[in-house]
């Protein structure tokens, strides 16, 4: 039941490591579920998940029972829908900078009148085979929705935006903020101060506070900020490395 649990476990503040998956291949889904990771994130806002291959990784992810979250290209219902239908444990949304955004997914990703549509013949509904009542049950359990604070104005309204009813974590993005602060790194005292900030408003609002990081060294530096849950590198940097390492091994072979 990994699957079912993650959320509770996501907001009882226990460190979690996950990635994004940058390839659209439900092979890569096989192999990092395999890899120690407790969840992945399907990266639909910056590479190239049409909706037929971000099916197939869902696909394989709920048959091994591994949680994958899915960023969506944009906070749209149409996309938080897509996500959820084929099986994401949950949607991380990009750029939300005001509560009236936050309240907006909040509603697309939960069942209601006016919020995410209702079928029991998706994939996540099991196809048909669960009751109505029931499935109203599991949304409201299982379904995790995450707002990216990534802008300076989300920054301002973070305490608003965790308060929300139906949000369940921030994840505070450091490349999109540093950019939107001016600078050109991300070592900057307005990054600090958002990371202390953003992590205050998760913390009174009781909800999760995430962040990607490069490696789990970076991850130890930020930790102090309340972050619990970590979205590290992704599948591409991890394989470049490797190979880098090895090549220069190689390399290295004829000298000393
Ligand atoms: C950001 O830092 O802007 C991100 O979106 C991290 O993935
Ligand atoms: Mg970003």
């Amino acid at each position: 039941m990994a699957t079912a649990d993650f959320r509770e476990r996501m907001l009882a503040g226990e460190y979690l490591a996950g990635t994004f998956l940058k390839t659209p291949a439900y092979e890569l889904v096989e192999v990092l579920a395999r890899s120690g990771l407790d969840f992945l994130c399907l990266d639909a806002e910056h590479a190239p998940f049409d909706r037929a291959r971000m099916d197939s990784c869902l696909a394989v992810a709920r048959a091994l029972d591994f949680p994958v979250l899915v960023r969506v290209a944009a906070a749209s219902p149409e996309h938080i829908l897509q996500a959820l239908d084929a099986g994401a444990v949950g949607v991380v949304c990009p750029h939300v900078e005001t509560v009236a955004q936050a309240q907006g997914i909040a509603k697309a990703a939960r069942f209601g009148l006016g919020g995410r549509g209702y079928a029991g013949s998706s994939r996540w509904a099991g196809f048909a085979t669960q009751k109505m009542g029931d499935l109203l049950d599991r949304s409201a359990a299982e379904t995790i929705v995450i707002a990216q604070i990534e802008e300076p104005a989300g920054v301002e309204a973070a305490a608003g935006i965790a308060a929300v009813d139906g949000i369940d974590g921030l994840f505070i993005g450091p490349a999109d903020l540093s950019v939107g602060y001016g600078k050109r790194d991300q070592a900057s005292p307005e990054l600090e101060a958002a990371l202390a900030a953003v992590g205050a408003a998760a913390k009174g609002a009781g909800k999760a506070y995430m962040t990607f990081v490069p490696n789990a060294e970076a991850a130890q530096a930020w930790a102090a900020h309340g972050l619990t849950m970590f979205f590290i590198a992704s599948e591409h940097s991890w394989m470049r490395a490797g190979a880098t390492a090895e090549a220069a091994g190689i390399h290295g072979l004829g000298g000393a």
